[in-house]
């Protein structure tokens, strides 16, 4: 079984595998180390990856890239204006208010979900993997920017699954990397020394992220994550675009705003310049024939850039402060500064950089790989087949979430809101929610502050239905425990439903504020209830192991004890009572689980039905482009052969047939070689098969005498040998 990591960057994805006792970073069919993320569509079949960036520029309206910015986005979300100033295909509205590409497909216009288009990238990832590794790959780990929704991280999900993977977790880019660099050190404290803190900053194409991450002996902790969502490399060459555009409008009378190509090539060239510009002081851009035959020239110095992207530089250091503020630490607390990302080899960032805290930045990981190697090491760990160093990760929630539900009619006052994860809780998390009903009922999820999220976003995350819910036979209400867990992926599930009873024990009382504790045995689960109005506690948001909410949780308010009588009388309570009338043992309320409550769930996740049809057309389009290489490949075949003939009957068969023979085959070579040119050009497989089989069926008699006649000396010589 394979173990796969894979840095799903907006710009270029990156690949690692566990091999070899370590992680390595495969390469792609034309060795590169990093595959463009991008999917194009042709007549005859798809071009991904590496295929879809060679025909780019002259399927600009057919090529979509910055895949994984369209994860989950709908079609009237404003921050789609700006994807689109670096998408060169029309984005349209798909099913659902979806954002998807329309492209030329076939011949035909189609139209596939941004969701579908990331799955064919991914369905690439995998036979790229698959190759490498000489195995079919199905386990992987992903990366996502941490400020990914639950909605767009759900894209995700589903995109790896319609590609046929099985996804083992999503990953937050930073996470990662504090992974892959925690896992490899063997110095980290142990015990009560202080935790090591790291500030990982990784600026991309897209983003820009930094997380502070303490360190101990096999754990790390992420205390904050702070981002700019739109800050990194295509910022900078969308400056320097600007820039020669409004100089090449004064100096050539051309705009390259009006025409695509010109812009690509625009692109292209400042991309290069600005990389340039990171080890030099200056340089030239040339662009051949950027439009109307013209040749552009021009030149750049390295402060004339940096003037550039001051209004992008200016911002540099405010998710620094925000992460340092969120982690509730100050710069002298940071142990470290690793730097990973293409954009962190821009001079003038790390400046800013180290001169906001004070001190020099590290470089000890590989800036291009770091996120994918972490990754790596994610699947190892949670691969059943590998054996790797204990190491836990603890992430956070990015943004708090919060339920709402319909009011009881039983409990006229009853809150209908609670913030069940605050941002910085735990990833990941599982909550039991308690509700007190008498009917079957609905809640639903969604994100608190809405203004927080990436763009006019929808709150929304889901509805779920519990079902099963009824009255006892004194007419009392249920007590219904909900299971809420954000996965290791960072996706909200009501993941399960119970029902449970209260019975009064006897116990024995061992210690002051000792308390038995009811349901779950999970440590780390701790025990809201909202429908009794369990307000927000710090251990809402602490981060590690939680302490039983009977152990340190806070007392239920009064109002709810009122409203319901006896079966919110909770443990502590009834510690309470019963202390005062009995010293040695008291009678507590122990709540023992009756039965399962099924819970139906509607999420951003696409429904099964849907995702079934994703599926086989993915596999058929898989199939196509199977079918156009293979075609390839065997008229590839038929051209070899021709030639290959063509020279043995000059040399190796020339002896061993006649004249007329020799002539009628060079004909039939002839022909072959001017049908391929010709109508042969472009046909089925089969044709160019059956072709090779005819050029077969001439040779085939020579070949055998040559076969024969070498067999004869081999014989000759073994017989010889024996004499
Ligand atoms: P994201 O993290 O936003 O999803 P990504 O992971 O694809 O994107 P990276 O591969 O980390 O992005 O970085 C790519 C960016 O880094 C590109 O904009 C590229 O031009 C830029 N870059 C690479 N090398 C240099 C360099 N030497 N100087 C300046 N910029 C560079
Ligand atoms: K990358
Ligand atoms: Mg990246």
């Amino acid at each position: 079984m394979s173990v796969v990591g894979v840095d799903l960057g907006a710009l270029n994805t990156v690949i690692a595998v566990a091999r070899n006792r370590g992680v390595d970073v495969i390469t792609n069919e034309v060795s590169n180390r990093a595959t463009p993320s991008m999917v194009g569509f042709g007549p005859k079949s798809r071009y991904l990856g590496e295929a879809a960036k060679t025909q780019e520029i002259s399927n600009l309206k057919n090529t979509v890239s910055g895949l994984k910015r369209l994860a989950g986005r709908k079609f009237g979300e404003p921050e789609l204006d700006i994807e689109r100033q670096f998408i060169s295909a029309d984005l349209v509205e798909v099913r659902g208010g979806e954002v998807g590409a329309k492209v030329k497909y076939l011949g035909q216009d189609e139209v596939f979900t941004g969701t579908q288009l990331i799955a064919m990238f991914l369905s690439k990832v995998r036979q790229t993997a698959s190759a490498e590794l000489k195995l079919p790959v199905s386990d992987v780990v992903l990366s996502v920017p941490p400020w990914f929704t639950d909605a767009q991280r759900r894209s995700i999900m589903d995109a790896a699954e319609i590609a046929g993977l099985k996804l083992l977790r999503l990953m937050n880019d930073t996470t990662a990397t504090a992974l892959g660099y925690g896992i490899t050190k063997t110095d980290l404290p142990a015990g009560e020394e202080k935790p090591r803190r790291v500030a990982f900053i990784d600026i991309g194409h897209s983003n820009y992220t930094c997380s502070i991450v303490a360190f101990k002996k096999g754990e790390l902790t992420v205390l904050s994550t702070a981002y700019d969502r739109h800050f990194g490399g295509r910022n900078f060459d969308r400056a320097l675009i600007d820039h020669f555009a409004k100089e090449f409008k004064e100096k050539y009378r051309i705009d390259v705003y009006t025409n695509p190509k010109a812009y690509f090539r625009v692109a292209a060239g400042v991309e290069k310049l600005k990389k340039i510009l990171s080890a030099n002081a200056q340089s030239v851009l040339n662009i051949e024939s950027v439009m109307n035959d013209v040749d552009a020239s021009s030149m750049l110095k390295r402060e004339e850039l940096e003037e550039l992207v001051m209004p992008l530089l200016s911002r540099v250091t405010i998710p620094l402060e925000q992460a340092l503020a969120d982690a509730g630490l100050s710069k002298s607390d940071i142990d470290a500064i690793e730097l990973v990302g293409g954009c962190t080899r821009v001079p003038s960032l790390k400046d800013k950089i180290a001169e906001f805290f004070g001190k020099p930045l590290s470089f000890t990981l590989n800036q291009d790989e770091a996120v994918a190697r972490g990754c790596a090491f994610a699947c190892a760990i949670l691969s059943p087949v590998f054996k790797v160093r204990d190491f836990s990760v603890h992430d956070i929630v990015s943004y708090p979430i919060e339920f709402t539900w319909e009011q009881s009619n039983d409990i006229p006052d009853e809150d209908t809101s609670l913030t069940v994860f605050n941002k910085n809780n735990a990833v990941p998390s599982t909550k039991i929610l308690t509700f007190y009903r008498k009917d079957p009922f609905d809640l639903e999820a969604r994100y608190a502050e809405p203004n927080k999220l990436p763009g006019a976003m929808s709150s929304w995350i889901g509805r779920f239905s519990v079902k099963g819910v009824k009255a006892d036979s004194k007419n009392d209400f249920m007590i219904c425990k909900l299971k809420a867990r954000v996965n290791l992926h960072g996706v909200l599930n009501v993941e399960s439903g119970y029902w449970v009873e209260e019975v009064e024990v006897e116990e024995e009382i061992k210690e002051e504020g000792d308390v038995s504790l009811t349901i779950s045995s999970q440590t780390s689960a701790l025990h809201s209830s909202p429908s009794i109005g369990f307000e927000e506690t710090r251990d809402l948001s602490s981060r590690q192991h939680y302490p039983s909410a009977a152990s340190g949780g806070p007392s239920p308010p009064r109002k709810r004890v009122k409203m319901a009588g006896d079966l919110l009388l909770t443990e502590k309570q009834a510690m309470e009572t019963d202390e005062s009338a009995k010293p040695k043992t008291r009678k507590v309320k122990k709540q023992v689980k009756g039965g399962d409550l099924p819970v139906f769930s509607a999420t951003a996740t696409i429904d099964q039905a849907l995702k079934n049809i994703y599926m086989e057309r993915e596999s058929e389009m898989v199939m196509e482009d199977k079918l156009v290489a293979d075609t390839e490949d065997r008229k590839n075949a038929l051209e070899e052969y021709i030639y290959e003939l063509r020279g043995k009957l000059e040399d190796l068969y020339s002896e061993l047939a006649s004249e007329d023979e020799k002539s009628r085959l060079r004909s039939i070579l002839d022909d072959t070689e001017n049908w391929l040119y010709e109508e042969g050009e472009d046909t089925s497989k089969a044709v160019y098969v059956s072709k090779i089989e005819e050029l077969n069926s001439h040779a085939g008699p020579i070949a055998q005498r040559y076969f024969d006649r070498e067999e004869e000396k081999r014989q000759a010589e073994i017989a010889k040998q024996q004499e």
